[in-house]
């Protein structure tokens, strides 16, 4: 499985040293959280913040957009450098067309769900869509509580799309730590978003955050394996 620090967990005021730091102990991508205080209740990240740290690291920028009408804001947030953008399928009434501009742009098409939204959604757009986040919390803040019937979710996704022959990543995002990383992987996680769960600790510097979190996954990955040999 690939992690993500999720920035807004970050000190915007060593926002820079952080991403590079972040970079060069190994994590794979960047997810950047991006809410405009009508979808959800909150603000976070936006373009030219993004924009402003895009030189320090090549690894992939995860654009979360959890605002109403994303289609109206994808040009912003392509120039911003986002590799791959996620939309929320209640945010959007055109879904397909909306994932299909991602595309064009050359990005990674993702759609995000709510906790409650079923994944029946999906069946349709499963050919346009390269991603899928799980919202294993309700939108709008970090440091909140996994909703336990979301292990169940991932599952129920992992069949849908193993069931119709596609390879989609599934992104859970939401109190990943070490209590739950081992129930989502085992459902079929591929993609952790790492808050204040995971790798931003007051106890632990960045290095020795990803560092543990690394060994976890692969002992768990290792694990599983020889379980299945
Ligand atoms: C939440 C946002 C997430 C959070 C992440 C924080 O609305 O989309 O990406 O930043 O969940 O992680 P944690 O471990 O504090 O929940
Ligand atoms: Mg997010």
């Amino acid at each position: 499985a690939l992690i993500g620090p999720s920035l807004m967990c970050a000190d915007m005021g060593i926002l820079k040293e952080t991403v590079i730091r972040l970079d060069e102990a190994g994590v794979d991508f960047f997810h950047l959280d991006v809410m405009d205080g009508s979808f959800v209740p909150n603000f976070t990240l936006g373009p030219d913040l993004i924009k402003s740290i895009r030189s320090y690291t090549s690894k992939p920028f995860d654009v979360h957009l959890m605002v109403k009408h994303p289609e109206n804001h994808l040009d912003l947030f392509a120039e911003a450098g986002a590799d791959m953008i996620s939309v929320h399928a209640e945010a959007t009434e055109h879904l397909q067309r909306t994932l299909q501009s991602i595309r064009k742009k050359g990005l990674k098409a993702g759609i995000a769900l709510n906790p409650s939204t079923p994944i029946a959604h999906l069946r349709y757009v499963l050919d346009t869509v390269d991603y899928i986040t799980l919202m294993t919390v309700n939108p709008g803040f970090a440091g909140q509580k996994f909703i336990p019937l979301m292990y169940q979710k991932v599952k129920d996704l992992k069949d849908l799309i193993d069931g119709n022959g596609y390879k989609i990543d599934i992104q859970v995002d939401g109190n990943i730590g070490y209590e739950t990383i081992p129930g989502v992987l085992e459902n079929g996680a591929t993609m952790l978003v790492c808050g204040t769960s995971s790798l931003f600790r007051p106890e632990l510097t960045f290095e020795e955050a990803v560092e543990r979190l690394n060994h976890f996954i692969r002992q768990f990955e290792a694990e599983q394996l020889h379980v299945k040999l």
